[in-house]
């Protein structure tokens, strides 16, 4: 049998590794890193393996399933389009709109089609209630950079490649390798950092994998990070380091920060976050003064209880120190086909459109909160949530309060589920729609590719074709999207064309060659052949690098990035102000309202007494992706890497010795957990991975359900949100821990 061999990209994390797949017919011979890949140059972890056995995984649902009296059975997929959605126009009829809600999961944002069309589906179902992983992760900084610079996917990322000075506060790349920092090879990176005469320190409640390999670590109060990095801008004012840079004459606001940050003094802020004010004042002169400097923070800094000011104060300190938008500071990425027009289409953003109709939480960049979820399903009245969509997503394992979730779920009248496993949270579905695997569609980073820290852009063909029977994930998104809008007397490649003019039209209306190109001249340029590839192409055509559909026939096109098949190196990060910011005011907004309006409550925090007790924070798992790669052996091997972290000085004061069984409790619930002693947490804080426990009656996970493990979302608690993003507090959540009574 011949031998194929296709240059590809890991899509698992936003590391964006490329990948070599040797095949030989539909048997995946031989996957590994691509050496001649231009961004990572054959850097992968050991979940690139995972995708070989992604692949081959019987598991892996190919054809759709509907649930029944006697589980799940098989269907075609005409009928399984049409029961779902009926089910769904059911319930819309008798509800409204806002009775059938929809969720978004992470994988979404790693393939184009799927991200793509589920923005289909959500147009299609017209509902407020539209839901995704994004205030379990992202939102805070979203709405810091949205509110800053105008666009929530405007948000500054390191530029590591060049920098003298990296201050990583609540972020662990050695082992997530990075994120809203896409910098495959991320390790050899950091390294290049010291080789070059550099310095990392990193700000974490736990001395991280990343931590060990920094130049210097502190150990930080989980949550406390807003009033710490609040002392270093202070610093900054209060020994006349501001200087702005780049940034002279683009700033507003930049008196009312200095008003804002007279409350958080070093002195004042150091007993609260345990790092002393001697070092937090070296910290920022050091920051200050290094040639250039880049402050990164991540989830340690956004799924907590003061995300947004956090993420306001990290690029405080980029801008006054004048390291934003310089090389070696903290930068934009450029990216070949910008998203910016589809995420602004409404113009600058604004938050609070409409609220959600329980709790009346604001609306964020087009959505409810992730906590608002179970509540909108469990109240009764007029646009209760009875039906639910979930695409490329585990809220019964991913949310806070995970088990909530699952009762919600439980109670739905219909769900629909587009996934590759019958898991937690499919299970609960009526019908699931699996797309085709990883390796057998095409792809391109669209979402990833606005953080990178170069300016990329790459092309993946599939490894493999489609397995017969199986469909892609844009084809169920246009055949339910279709059926939802009641265009059913449309033929699919019309619908594809309609969702191609409405983006190309959006992407036009902001590109550098408008007025110098009709709408039809685009569509004319990108071809006729349906399908998400030439949503891709206009992107790309009418984006910073494009060909302007001729205008500029050196340009970019698909055609040519396809042409290279390790990927299109466009450089490093250009400074891009003042023409990057979307701003009403075309200036970099440095005290939003939205922002300032949450310092009261961190200054009540501020004056308040510590409370006493447990903290429990979360650590990623090298061989697992949140919740989903527990199935395959490779990385599901092994013992139970789900152990609670304790320091010694708790652990004995609870009696705790190592490889007890430890009894994990909060408000909302209760887990077991092995128990690990090591001084690599601080005291007072324990630590747990996410996305472990299986099992469940109708979970179809062969392996994962035999692997040990406790769900850590039944502790976390749902009635805990940072205020201006409504995002989750999944970090630094108060428990309690005891020997388990039967251990
Ligand atoms: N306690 C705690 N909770 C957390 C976190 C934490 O650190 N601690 N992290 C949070 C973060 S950062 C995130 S991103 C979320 C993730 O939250 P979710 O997105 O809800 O969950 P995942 O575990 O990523 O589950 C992904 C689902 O998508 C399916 N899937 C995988 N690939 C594809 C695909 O290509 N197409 C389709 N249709 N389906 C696919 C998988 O089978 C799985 O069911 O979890 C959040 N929850
Ligand atoms: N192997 C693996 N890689 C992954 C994932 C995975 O599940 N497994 N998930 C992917 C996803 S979806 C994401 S979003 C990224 C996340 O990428 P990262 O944010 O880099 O990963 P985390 O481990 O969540 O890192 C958060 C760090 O914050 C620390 N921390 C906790 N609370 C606080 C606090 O209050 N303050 C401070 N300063 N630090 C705190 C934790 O100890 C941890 O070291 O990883 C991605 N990569
Ligand atoms: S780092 Fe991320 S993208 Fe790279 S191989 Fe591992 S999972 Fe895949
Ligand atoms: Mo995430």
């Amino acid at each position: 049998m011949s031998t194929r061999t296709t240059f590809a990209t890991c899509t698992i994390c936003e590391g964006t590794c490329g990948i070599e797949v040797q095949t030989e017919g539909r048997r995946i011979a031989r996957l590994r890193g691509d050496a001649a890949d231009l961004f990572s140059r054959g850097h992968v972890c050991p979940k690139a393996i995972g995708l070989r056995e992604l692949q081959q995984d019987p598991d892996r649902l190919r054809k759709p399933l509907r649930r029944t009296a006697n589980g799940f059975q098989e269907l075609g997929w005409e009928e399984a389009y049409s029961l779902a959605s009926q089910g769904l126009a059911r319930v819309r009829e008798q509800g409204g709109a806002n009775a059938v809600a929809l969720y978004r999961g992470n994988p979404g944002a790693h393939d184009f089609a799927t991200l793509l069309g589920a923005n289909v589906i959500s147009r299609a179902l017209g509902s407020k209630n539209v839901y995704s992983a994004g205030p379990n992760d992202t939102w805070p900084r979203y709405v810091q950079s949205a509110s800053m610079y105008g666009g929530p996917l405007r948000a500054t990322v390191p530029d590591i490649d060049r920098t003298d000075y990296l201050l990583i506060v609540g972020a662990n790349p050695l082992v997530s390798n990075g994120s809203l920092m896409t910098a495959p090879g991320v390790r050899h990176r950091l390294a290049a950092i010291g080789q070059r005469g550099g310095k990392i320190v990193v700000i974490d409640p736990r001395r991280s994998e990343t931590a060990k390999r920094a130049n210097e670590h502190h150990f930080i109060v989980p949550g406390s990070d807003a009033a710490f990095l609040l002392a270093m801008v202070h610093v900054l004012f209060a020994e006349g380091r501001v200087t702005l840079g780049n940034c002279e004459g683009l700033v507003n606001g930049l008196a009312e920060v200095e008003r804002a940050v007279t409350a958080f003094a070093p002195a004042r802020v150091a007993p609260r976050c345990g790092i002393d004010a001697v070092t937090i004042r070296r910290l920022a002169r050091e920051l200050a003064d290094a040639p250039t400097a880049a402050t990164y923070g991540r989830m340690g800094t956004c799924v907590q209880q003061f995300g947004t000011l956090a993420s306001w104060a990290i690029d405080l300190l980029a801008i006054l120190t004048g390291n934003l938008d310089r090389e070696g500071g903290s930068m934009f990425t450029n990216p070949a086909a910008p998203l910016h027009p589809v995420f602004e289409a409404d113009g600058p953003v604004r938050f609070g459109r409409w609220q959600s109709r329980v709790s009346g939480r604001d609306e964020v960049l087009g959505e409810l909160p992730a906590i608002a979820l179970a509540e909108e399903i469990e109240t009764p009245g007029q646009g209760q949530v009875r039906a639910l969509v979930t695409i490329a997503g585990n809220p019964v394992r991913t949310f806070p309060n995970s088990l909530r979730i699952q009762r919600a779920l439980e109670a739905l009248e219909f769900m629909v589920a587009l996934d590759y496993y019958v898991n937690e949270t499919t299970r609960h579905a009526d019908l699931i729609l699996p797309p085709t695997g990883p390796l057998e569609r095409g792809h391109y980073d669209l979402a990833l590719t606005h953080f990178a820290v170069r300016n990329v852009a790459k092309w993946s063909p599939p490894a493999l074709d489609p397995e017969p029977g199986s469909r892609d994930a844009w084809t169920t998104s246009l055949e339910l999207g279709r059926r939802l809008m009641g265009l059913d007397s449309l033929e699919l490649a019309q619908v594809d064309a309609l969702v191609l003019r409405q983006l190309a039209d959006l992407a036009l209306g902001s590109s550098r060659f408008k007025g110098r190109l009709s709408i039809e001249q685009v569509l004319e340029a990108v071809g006729g052949a349906p399908g998400p590839e030439r949503i891709i192409d206009a992107l790309i055509r009418l984006g910073p690098y494009g060909d302007g559909c001729g205008i500029q026939p050196e340009g970019l096109t698909l055609a040519r990035v396809k042409s290279e098949e390790h990927g299109v190196d466009l450089g490093p990060l250009v400074p891009m102000l003042p023409d990057h910011l979307a701003t009403e005011s075309g200036r970099i907004e440095l005290g939003p309202e939205r922002v300032l309006a949450d310092l009261g409550r961190l200054e009540a925090w501020l004056a308040a007494r510590p409370e006493a007790g447990l903290r429990l924070i979360n650590r990623r798992d090298i061989r697992s992706m949140n919740s989903w790669l527990h199935n395959l052996s490779a990385l599901a091997k092994g013992g139970d890497r789900c152990t609670l972290q304790i320091h010694p000085a708790d652990a004995a004061e609870r009696g705790l010795e190592p490889g007890d069984t430890a009894l994990v409790r909060t408000r909302v619930g209760e887990i077991r957990a092995p128990v690990e002693v090591t001084d690599d947490v601080m005291k007072d804080v324990v630590s747990l991975p996410h996305g472990f426990d299986h099992k469940g009656d109708g979970v179809a996970l062969e392996v994962a359900t035999r692997m040990p493990g406790a769900n850590v979302n039944a502790l976390t608690d749902d009635a805990a949100a940072d205020a201006p993003s409504g995002a989750s507090v999944l970090f630094g959540v108060p428990v309690e821990v005891l020997a388990a009574p039967d251990a």
